[in-house]
């Protein structure tokens, strides 16, 4: 397992120098924040972020994400030009040694929470979901935590009504003609996609979402086999719907996940959750089964702690605090070493 942390690039608090500090850090994990979704990344934006990353000697072997073009996912005729943009992306990332590419194919929105400080009693806060506030938002007229919002209300309007007509089957179709035309760029690269599944993995607002569990993973590795299209393994995403049979997926993908964001997820309904520290005990993610089972079947890709909760006074963007993302880093070393060991 190679452990790395999300950094946000220059714009991140959070120094590279305490990122390095966190033991086993192995690299970060981070993007290409200033260039509009669907264009190239140039060169010298990637050749700044390695230096960065270099001079505190972090890997940058995984990028999250690249983010894939409404058009694409909506299958519309400019997709074509769009993959080759995206194909010549990975080739620019590839020159920099970049060898995982997280990206995910939810229409519109990505992760979704009605709150972002949900307070716990002993102080801290974390993401929370509450399915009853999100099914009483207005779609068109969305103002929704955490989410930025890059679209003025006619651009989600017409977006949202263009999806009005895709339905699952097609957007996997979609997703599927994305990925073999990326592919051959893959292969020659060595680099590997790993999709993240949907957060939360039901619809949201009548969008269809489609990587949702284990059926899922099934069904794009059938569509499209090549070794380089597999998974970013969230627990918390995943672990948010109600199969919960995350311990399965971790042994039967174990190979084909090649990056694993492993956080907590605490249920108060089917429906409703909220995100609490990485310890198998504080919710309902078994994460010492999941760590066994990845590391039993000979997983051999990076881990990240995922969203954890802002701690010991910190104001830290929500999810992304470095206090609670180190004991998180913490704890799954020693969870990964206990598992290596007694082999
Ligand atoms: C949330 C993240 C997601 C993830 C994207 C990957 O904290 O896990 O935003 O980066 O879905 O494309």
């Amino acid at each position: 397992m190679k452990l790395t942390f999300r950094w946000y690039g220059e714009g991140d608090v959070i120094p590279l120098r305490y990122i390095r500090q966190i033991p086993k850090m192995h690299g970060v994990v981070t993007a290409v924040y200033d260039v509009p979704v669907g264009e190239v990344w140039d060169e010298e934006r990637i050749a700044n972020l390695k230096w960065l990353c270099d001079k505190e000697e972090l890997s940058m072997d995984v990028i999250e994400s690249v983010p894939v073009h409404e058009d694409i996912k909506l299958g519309k005729p400019t997709r074509d030009k769009l993959i080759e943009n995206y194909k010549e992306t990975l080739r620019n990332l590839a020159k920099f040694g970049v060898k995982v590419v997280c990206y995910n194919f939810m229409p519109v929105f990505d992760w979704l929470r009605t709150d972002l400080y949900y307070e716990h009693p002993d102080g801290s806060t974390s993401l929370a979901y509450n399915h009853e506030t999100l099914l009483k938002l207005d779609k068109y007229n969305l103002h929704l935590p955490g989410w930025d919002e890059s679209y003025t209300n006619q651009e989600l309007t017409s977006l949202l009504r263009e999806y009005e007509n895709v339905s699952h089957e097609q957007l996997f179709d979609n997703l599927c003609y994305f990925l073999n035309g990326i592919m051959p760029v893959c292969e020659e690269t060595g680099i590997s996609m790993a999709i993240h599944p949907d957060d939360p993995p039901w619809d949201m607002f009548g969008l269809p979402r489609i990587i949702t569990g284990m059926e899922s993973y099934d069904k794009l590795v059938a569509a499209v086999p090549s070794p380089r299209n597999g998974f970013t393994f969230c627990t918390g995403s995943l672990g948010a719907g109600k199969y919960k049979d995350l311990p399965e997926m971790a042994r039967k993908y174990a190979s084909r996940i090649f990056f694993a964001h492993l956080r907590q997820v605490k249920h108060t309904t089917p429906h409703d959750f909220y995100e609490i520290g990485h310890q198998t005990h504080q919710g309902d993610v078994d994460m010492f089964a999941i760590v066994k089972n990845l590391v039993d079947n000979g997983f051999d890709g990076y881990v990240r702690p995922d969203h954890g909760r802002n701690i010991f006074g910190e104001q830290a963007t929500p999810g992304y605090g470095l206090y609670d993302r180190a004991l998180g880093a913490a704890y799954l070393c020693g969870l990964f070493e206990a598992v290596e060991k007694t082999r």
